[in-house]
């Protein structure tokens, strides 16, 4: 039996004892990748089964998996983990880290697990023990796929365990053997004709029809997300983006209106303001069948993607270092709609943390979301959308080039909600509170000069970062 386990992953096995939990381990998996709490037990109280010494190792398991789940590696809790309070603790450390969970169950019959233990004079503990494992073990296999596991595996009988055959799949974010190189499309908001010129001054030929679109260098387009809402021409633009994405031209990643767009697609109910009631009507002269292609394209699209060995992360609002290249509702959270305060301002659009000016990572981080007059670089971050629809660009990143290319809007197509403010214009904020020094002094220019940074920096980040039609940032004290 075939059982797929995703390459980054805290794996709890559950089992009675005697199921065979550490033989089915050593197969498996490194020594350093499982978390044994007998082990921990014994460097506790070099005795494996003083079960006084429990509650002890089972703070350094979580410890010990804790640290390696932070350092991004897969992470074995060999334990029995029959007890819904065990698992719960789990199911919370993946999460907290940000990691997929899964169970994987030694379903085995008590007689062979109650034989086994009788061959090992180290277990020599009643037969209600036993019992009471099985019958914790039988309800919890009822309940383990709502605990939060991510994913269940049952493996049952002895044979079935002995021949399972565990595949270690890459998460679908990781995409770190792919080099590009990548022309990192900021976002397009159904700017047909601004898509095809900037794909025209990047050197690809596009198709007359508006299907498909290459790179006579093999070069391919990686989309930030946000190409539906607000402008002309919603469908044209995913026609193309899906053609080149459907004949590996293009990459594309989701924005916040997809995630929208995609639930209004599946008739749940959504208001449809900041633009998504002209997809609508756009999609509406389209034959059914398209829509139908736009719901299952945009249901495909993964929440990030991190490419190049780990050297570029591309996530549509942006994404916090630690949560690169791995997988949870936060994460995914964070890459559609950015960091927000959980507070609206006084137009009821969100406040949201500048998670970029705290950015320390050692990958660069390409997004968009949020409109920018002009891309810079801050902490190796860069947002490049620059407003197309609202009138302003639509720009490019040639990576690994780092070179920026931009192609002007034909026409203001929306309004922005917000005009640009101007620090004078709000005197209301303390710059101060930024701590300038300190974040200035990883403030990069993308020619890899170093820049001093002056409150002229802040001054061009903050109009920008205010440009955002939804989007405005709050600037928290630091603590
Ligand atoms: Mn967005």
């Amino acid at each position: 039996m075939k059982v797929a386990i995703p390459d980054l992953a805290l794996v709890a096995l559950v089992g009675v004892s005697g199921s065979g939990k550490s033989s089915f381990a050593d197969r498996h998996f490194s020594r350093t990748e499982v978390v044994s709490s007998d082990y921990c037990r014994g460097l506790i109280s070099d005795d494996e089964n003083d079960q006084s010494a429990s509650q002890a190792a089972f703070d350094l398991v979580h410890y010990i998996a804790a640290k390696r789940l932070e350092a991004g590696r897969l992470t074995v809790v060999d334990a029995t983990n029959v007890q819904p309070e065990s698992r719960r603790a789990l199911v919370a450390l993946a999460k907290k880290h940000h990691v997929l969970s899964v169970a994987i169950v030694l379903n085995v019959s008590t007689e062979v697990c109650a034989q086994r233990n009788a061959n090992r004079p180290d277990r020599d503990f009643g037969p209600h023990v036993l019992r009471n494992q099985n019958s914790q073990l039988r309800r919890s296999m009822k309940n383990l796929r709502r605990e939060g596991f991510h994913k269940v595996v049952f493996l049952n009988g002895v044979e079935e365990i002995d021949n399972a055959a565990l595949v270690r799949e890459p998460l679908w974010t990781d995409r770190r053997s792919d080099h590009g190189p990548f022309d990192i499309i900021g976002d397009v908001h159904g700017c047909f004709d601004e898509l095809v010129a900037l794909l025209r001054s990047l050197s690809y030929t596009v198709d007359p029809d508006g299907t498909g679109a290459r790179h006579p260098d093999g070069r391919r387009a990686l989309f930030v997300g946000d190409l539906v809402d607000r402008g002309p021409a919603t469908p044209a633009v995913l026609r193309l983006v899906m053609g080149m994405v459907g004949a590996g031209d293009a990459l594309c990643i989701p924005g916040n209106h997809e995630a929208k767009l995609l639930r209004a697609l599946q008739g749940r109910d959504v208001t449809t303001s900041h633009g998504l009631a002209e997809s609508l009507t756009q999609l509406a002269d389209e034959p059914p069948e398209f829509a139908q292609q736009v719901a299952s394209f945009i249901d495909g699209l993964v929440s990030h993607f991190v490419l190049d060995d780990g050297r570029l992360v591309v996530a549509h609002a942006g994404l916090r270092a630690d949560m690169h290249g791995r997988a949870s509702a936060a994460v995914r959270s964070f890459a559609l709609y950015g960091d927000t305060t959980g507070e609206t301002d006084e137009l009821g659009l969100p406040e949201r943390y500048p998670w970029a000016v705290d950015y320390r990572g050692k990958a660069f981080v390409v997004y968009g979301h949020t409109p920018v007059p002009d891309p810079a670089w801050l902490n190796r971050t860069i947002c490049i959308d620059t407003g197309c629809v609202f009138g302003g660009r639509l720009t490019a990143l040639r990576y690994p080039e780092r070179e920026l290319v931009s192609v002007p809007a034909a026409h203001v197509y929306w309004e922005p909600a917000r005009p640009v403010v101007t620090p004078e214009a709000d005197p209301g904020r303390d710059l101060a509170d930024l701590d300038i020094d300190d974040a200035g002094a990883r403030f990069r220019h993308h020619r890899g000069r170093l820049a001093a940074p002056g409150v002229a920096d802040y001054q061009r980040l903050r109009s920008g970062l205010d440009f955002g039609a939804e989007h405005r940032f709050a600037y928290p004290a630091r603590p």
